[in-house]
């Protein structure tokens, strides 16, 4: 009897002392998860190997590392696409995006490319009290039919899809027009000097990359020889708007500026703050305080860059008091690329380093590391502090999960490809998906299903054709790989396996109809 006693009462102690804790650990975390802010940093072409958290060492990025030590790092979240547009489209509408033709990589003037009826990940927030914000690139289209109106009222845009604030970066860094879109103007423009676009054909007379190399400062490698702002050529035709043009030194400064001002307008109430840098998309131009500084070139220099963005954004929380309060979530648009299309010495001062890790491919590509990227969550509560998740993750699932998350019924979202994926976000579900699609610049799709990855059959070029070099990954025959075994893809085993093939083949074909 005494002995049974001996251990029953040290037991119910610590139950109950257990209890007091667990409830008591249980207020804080609905307190805290009870419409927390969520910040998601969204960088542009980060590889998988790119940050030290990602296991780079030629590079140094101690404010994501921070995150990384404080949340839960995904080793093995994917982007939707191995390019810029079709990811961000899928992020925010939950739906992959070559569902819809015209998804591929946007130009400058393109229309928007969402149907302003249907919901985005910003509008749901949006339904349940966030104020949402988007600063900086967009490259997802702006304007009606006709595209944007450049001198007028540019819409519909982000303020037409769920976002109460917009300041963009139009496109692209290195595409015209080189100038801010706060919300449907452009900033600082003046109506005497209107500003005139054109993706055809030379407009105005403000020279170009291909007729006045000489004053370039930074010259192009492959196409981006059109008109130059700034001393650097870029992809489209514009003249006008001179006091509204940007100067890419100072891009980081600006997004982090108007961050920090939506951050503290917006504190008291619960927000979503899309932060989607221009860093490290070329041309890669860092400000003075970074330039020189990684030992890599231009593109190391905007590494560094990106990772002080990222201490800035978390400061402003801690100086607000809201990190107890905010969701951070750190990740790319698509893998790496050294060359992008400007001579910035990537590919001659990258040394051993590697922007894709050990995977296989890169932007643009059907393999790992086109698509395979950087996924870094820091939770208000602490939750999973410093755990690595295997799980699988697709960027698609933001929409369900965050909507969820911000207290959204998603249960009316049925004929979407969104998960709700909360459970893997928060460290609990160490599987995640079963199956993901992986799209490529160039149409054939992967599939990956548990550690086994399909690649579709295409007669494409073996290397991206505009010279970057990176594998396409594309095969006249169909590709399979044992993802647990062979990360790398090294071994394609189609033939070994064709009843795995064939089921993946046809399970592909079904996610397909939708
Ligand atoms: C390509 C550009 C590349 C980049 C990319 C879009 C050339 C030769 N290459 O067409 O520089 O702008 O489009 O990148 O023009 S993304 O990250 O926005 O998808
Ligand atoms: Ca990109």
């Amino acid at each position: 009897m005494i002995r049974s006693y001996s251990i029953v009462l040290p037991f119910l102690i610590l139950t109950v002392i257990g209890c007091k804790n667990t409830s008591s650990e249980k207020e804080k975390l609905s307190k805290a998860l009870k419409k927390p802010n969520i910040v998601m940093i969204y960088a542009d072409d980060l590889g998988y190997g790119d940050v030290s958290a990602y296991g780079a060492t030629a590079i140094q990025t101690p404010a994501i590392d921070a995150l990384a030590k404080e949340g839960i790092t995904f080793s093995n979240a994917y982007a939707t696409a191995a390019t810029c547009t079709p990811s961000r489209y899928s992020l925010l509408t939950g739906v992959y995006a070559w569902r819809q033709k015209g998804n591929s990589i946007a130009s400058g003037d393109q229309p928007l490319l969402f149907d302003t009826s249907k919901p985005t990940l910003a509008s749901i927030l949006q339904s349940v009290g966030y104020k949402t914000g988007v600063v900086g690139k967009w490259h997802l289209g702006l304007g009606g039919k006709e595209g944007p109106d450049w001198n007028g009222d540019i819409k519909p845009g982000p303020l037409e899809i769920g976002f109460d604030y917009s300041f963009l970066i139009p496109a692209t860094g290195d595409r015209v027009p080189c100038v801010y879109v706060e919300n449907h103007n452009i900033v600082n423009l003046d109506p005497s000097d209107p500003i005139q676009v054109n993706y055809k054909e030379k407009i105005g007379n403000w020279p170009t990359g291909s007729e006045n190399p000489e004053l370039l400062k930074v010259k192009p490698s492959q196409g981006h020889a059109n008109t130059i702002v700034n001393g650097i050529s870029r992809i489209g035709f514009m003249e006008g708007g001179k006091a509204a043009l940007w100067d890419d030194e100072t891009i980081a400064q600006e997004l982090v500026k108007k961050s920090v001002d939506f951050i503290n307008t917006n504190k008291e109430a619960p927000f979503f703050l899309f932060l989607s840098t221009h860093d490290i998309h070329v041309p890669r131009v860092a400000n003075a305080m970074f330039q020189g500084k990684s030992g890599m070139g231009p593109r190391g220099d905007v590494i560094l860059q990106l990772d002080w963005t990222v201490k800035q954004i978390v400061s402003q929380l801690k100086s607000q008091n809201l990190l107890g309060k905010t969701v951070i979530i750190f990740s790319s648009d698509n893998g790496p690329v050294v060359d992008d299309g400007y001579h910035d010495q990537a590919r001659e001062l990258l040394g051993g380093h590697k922007p894709a890790g050990n995977l296989r491919g890169g932007k643009y590509s059907a393999l790992e590391g086109g698509s395979k990227i950087p996924l870094i969550v820091k939770w208000p509560d602490g939750k999973a502090k410093g755990m690595v998740s295997k799980a699988m993750f697709s960027q698609i699932d933001f929409f369900k999960s965050l909507g969820k998350l911000a207290g959204v019924d998603i249960s009316g979202y049925k004929n979407i490809d969104s998960q709700d994926q909360l459970a893997t976000l928060r460290g609990d579900d160490k599987k995640g998906r079963e199956t993901l699609i992986q799209e490529s610049f160039a149409g054939p799709l992967s599939y990956i299903k548990g550690h086994w990855k399909y690649i579709e059959p295409l007669e494409g070029p073996k290397l991206v054709p505009w010279g970057p070099i990176i594998e396409t990954g594309f095969e006249v025959a169909p590709q399979l790989y044992n993802l647990e075994e062979d990360p790398e893809e090294q071994n394609n085993i189609a033939k070994d396996y064709p009843e795995k093939t064939e089921a993946l083949r046809a399970a592909l074909m079904e996610a397909r109809k939708g």
